[in-house]
């Protein structure tokens, strides 16, 4: 079995780099360099043609974007591990959430820093599009936050992929604007999450 992880630090490739710990996989890791423009050599676009990472290849198929690899590797490995949902209507729950979090809440917050904050051309600052991104952001962190009321953890009492995942995003959204602290259930979940060591681990690049 061959697994290899294109990343780079600092970057969407750390809530795959967790959900990869978690799995407790072996795997390769290839770090890409974004400011040098690794993303746009010719063996890396052959693997995604947009230019981002993660990437995974598993057994020689290329996999990108974030949420369709941590349903992949959620299916693939984590069901006898107790770590992703068996097909059914449970794994749709999973799905929903993965998709939410990139559809939803990272859109929200691209939008946000994409149009205000010092370190974005005053061509691109818009201040009413950011305000609504913000609304819009904080909105879904609220029904996050329902959904996290009578939970441990996304999927009920048990931890899964897609804590990880979600974490991940959730707390990158801390770092640009959107601190969890205002949403009790979101902040305690994030602070459980952040205990588990592929956390740490994904940290690290
Ligand atoms: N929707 C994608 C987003 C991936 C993404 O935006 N990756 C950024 C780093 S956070 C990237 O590789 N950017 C390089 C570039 O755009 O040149 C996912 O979830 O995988």
């Amino acid at each position: 079995m061959s697994l290899i992880f294109y990343h780079a630090p600092n970057s969407t490739a750390v809530a795959t780099h967790w959900v990869l710990e978690e799995l407790g996989m072996p795997y390769d890791k290839v770090r890409l360099e974004l400011p040098k423009r690794d993303q746009d050599k010719a063996d890396f676009r052959a693997l995604n043609p947009n230019g981002k990472v993660p990437v995974v290849v598993h057994d020689g198929t290329p996999i990108f974007e974030s949420a369709a690899i941590a349903a992949y590797l959620g299916e693939t490995f984590g069901v006898a591990k107790r770590l992703y949902p068996e097909a059914g209507a449970k794994r749709a729950l999973a799905l929903q959430w993965l998709v939410w979090t990139n559809v939803s809440l990272a859109h929200s917050i691209a939008v946000y820093t994409e149009t205000q904050g010092e370190r974005v051309p005053a061509a691109q600052q818009n201040a009413a599009v950011a305000a609504a991104a913000k609304a819009e952001a904080e909105r879904l962190l609220g029904i996050l936050d329902t959904h996290l009321a009578n939970r441990t953890w996304m999927l009920g009492d048990h931890f899964s992929i897609v804590d990880a995942h979600v974490a991940a995003f959730v707390g990158y959204a801390g770092m640009v604007g959107f601190p969890a602290k205002p949403w009790k259930h979101v902040d305690a979940w994030l602070a459980r999450a952040a205990q588990r060591p592929g956390f740490a681990a994904s940290m690290q690049s």
